[in-house]
């Protein structure tokens, strides 16, 4: 990739942060963490590499993304608001009474390809759409991001046998990789080590992945497309609250919204950030 591209992607990505931080701090309550660790990725799928429209976000031929992890919504809003789905100032009204955007996705907000939050379930609706893909013939791809807390689930397991028996190969499993889940490591509370290795023993072609680096996230999707038969898990390796300080790898940072000075710090570094990127 070349490095304008790069830093157009990075900077994107700190806006795209910088809307995490907004959205929790105006609600009071979210889950900063696990979004701040996807924002790469949600930045090169829907920036790089997804077919959408935000004037046609119901069009039938679209690339369609589940987020398995639904409680990390605020990196999707955020996203969405970037390329355009509704206005930035959405954002600010994040988990209010009668607002768009509720504390999970909801099918009904434009650029929302499925409703989730109960962990496990995504993944399901994800085969589901790419069963159907096959069967139409479609071209488009399923994206689902899962939580490496979120595959403790049995459920995920039921699907990932499916997906794999079904040939499921428009569909692209990225599990979030942080190492940490609502109240610990995920090695210390059900590990579900080595993920790879599952995955591939349940039929999938798996792909690593540094989740903050743009080149290994180009040549991680890259690779995805080749792969014919079999469905794809990118295992991407992140850091929870990613590019805020104090809440990097900080396990308290899974569910709690950002006080007034905690805020202000945080928009502070992304913006100095942002203003390298952009000078
Ligand atoms: C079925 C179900 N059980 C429990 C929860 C509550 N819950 C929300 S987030 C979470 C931990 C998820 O950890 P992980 O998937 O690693 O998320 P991340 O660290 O990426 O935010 C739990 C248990 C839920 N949303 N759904």
């Amino acid at each position: 990739m070349d490095e304008m591209t790069k830093k157009q992607l990075q900077a994107t990505a700190c806006r795209i942060r910088m809307g995490v931080v907004e959205g929790t701090y105006n609600a009071k309550s979210g889950h900063p963490g696990g979004s701040l660790s996807i924002c790469d990725t949600l930045t090169y799928l829907y920036f790089a590499k997804m077919y959408v429209d935000p004037k046609n976000p119901d069009m039938a031929d679209r690339d369609r993304l589940v987020l398995s992890k639904g409680h990390c919504a605020p990196a999707l809003y955020s996203t969405l608001a970037e390329r355009g789905f509704f206005p930035k100032e959405e954002l600010k009204s994040l988990r209010h009474i009668g607002a768009l955007l509720q504390g999970h996705p909801c099918i009904h907000i434009p650029g929302v390809d499925m409703s989730s939050g109960s962990l496990g379930q995504g993944i399901s609706a994800a085969c589901g759409m790419a069963l159907a893909a096959k069967m139409d013939n479609a071209a488009y791809k399923v994206y689902t991001i899962l939580g490496d807390g979120e595959i403790e689930e049995g459920q995920v397991w039921e699907a990932a046998m499916f997906a794999a028996h079904y040939q499921l190969d428009s569909l692209v499993a990225i599990v979030d990789n942080n190492g940490l889940q609502i109240d610990g490591k995920i090695t210390d509370v059900c590990s579900p080590e080595p993920i790879p290795e599952k995955f591939e023993a349940f039929g999938w072609h798996v792909i690593r992945m540094d989740a903050h680096d743009f080149d290994s996230i180009e040549a991680a999707m890259q690779e995805a497309e080749t792969v014919v038969g079999k469905p794809v898990a990118i295992i991407q390796k992140s850091v929870k609250g990613k590019d805020v300080s104090f809440m990097e790898n900080q396990v308290g940072w899974h569910g709690k919204a950002p006080n007034q000075a905690e805020y202000e710090q945080a928009m502070a570094e992304l913006s100095a950030q942002l203003k390298e990127l952009e000078g």
